[in-house]
């Protein structure tokens, strides 16, 4: 079995089942030794809960970068999430730079906006700093909301095969070699994912489920890396993390009280069972 050591570099939102506490536990479950590096510490997510706390820890990253470097630490793959500060995505770069293997897979999720705002905190200027480092990513995972921000296309909810394509083109146009474009949807009832890899676009589309969830972003981008570093092709790892993600959402259908997350821990067994 493919055993990579993978580190991924988000948030810690302590409670709210995003970000850094989705991807340790979907990583792992996939088989990998995972390392983290968080950008920030909040006491919950930004999306629904008010009053917050966010600590910034970009000022620790120059010295834990370091200390890897010295140490000789380096990682098979390392994919980013959400970040704290636009100055953070710098020292993101110079960790891409410094402490990657040769043949280092890097994986960025963008995560920034959804239904076309950006996430409180964010602005331009992150916006400009995150095209950046989609340029120097082997994999981008944007919501059509993050790539409209990214490409500067108008942000639609309706739309045509075409719309995608200038999507496309203008994120590969910015540097972005491979792009997975999340919930693309060209028909009522059903979603997908628009795989664009070595510059060969397929779709796979599967039904569009009544209720959504906060997190599924962070869900599927894990599991994502998680089966492209178990050595899927792009198709075939998008495929795994759209079931699964399914799979959670379903999990947590009718439970009202839990509207901050998704319940992705029982239905993990589904997961490790579509990578055999
Ligand atoms: O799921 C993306 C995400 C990650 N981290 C924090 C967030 C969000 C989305 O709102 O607020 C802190």
């Amino acid at each position: 079995m493919s055993y990579k050591k993978i580190l991924t570099i988000q948030d810690i939102s302590c409670v709210g089942q995003c970000s850094l506490t989705v991807a340790l536990p979907i990583l792992s479950a996939c088989g990998h030794e995972t390392c983290v590096l968080p950008s920030a510490v909040l006491s919950t997510h930004t999306a629904g809960f008010s009053g917050y706390t966010f600590r910034d820890l970009t000022e620790d990253m120059p010295s834990i970068c370091d200390h890897w470097v010295k140490e000789g630490i380096r990682f098979s793959c390392i994919y980013t999430g959400y970040l704290g500060s636009t100055r953070q995505i710098d020292h993101v770069a110079h960790i891409f730079d410094t402490t990657g293997t040769a043949d280092c897979v890097k994986v960025v999720d963008p995560a920034m906006a959804d239904n076309g705002k950006l996430y409180p905190g964010f602005d331009e200027a992150f916006v400009e700093a995150m095209k950046s480092l989609c340029a120097k990513a082997d994999y981008v995972v944007p919501n059509l909301t993050e790539s409209s921000f990214l490409t500067g296309l108008p942000y639609e909810t309706t739309y045509d095969e075409a719309y995608i394509d200038a999507h496309l083109e203008k994120l590969t146009a910015l540097g972005c070699k491979n792009v997975i474009l999340t919930g693309i949807s060209y028909r009522e009832g059903y979603t997908g994912i628009v795989v664009l890899e070595n510059g060969v676009k397929r779709y796979y589309e599967h039904q569009m489920l009544p209720n959504s969830c906060h997190g599924t972003g962070d869900i599927y981008a894990s599991a994502f890396v998680g089966a492209l570093m178990r050595d899927k092709d792009a198709l075939s790892a998008a495929k795994i993390a759209a079931d699964y993600t399914m799979d959670c959402i379903r999990a947590t259908a009718g439970d009202s009280t839990h509207w901050y997350g998704a319940k992705f821990e029982p239905v993990l067994g589904n997961l490790i069972q579509a990578l055999r």
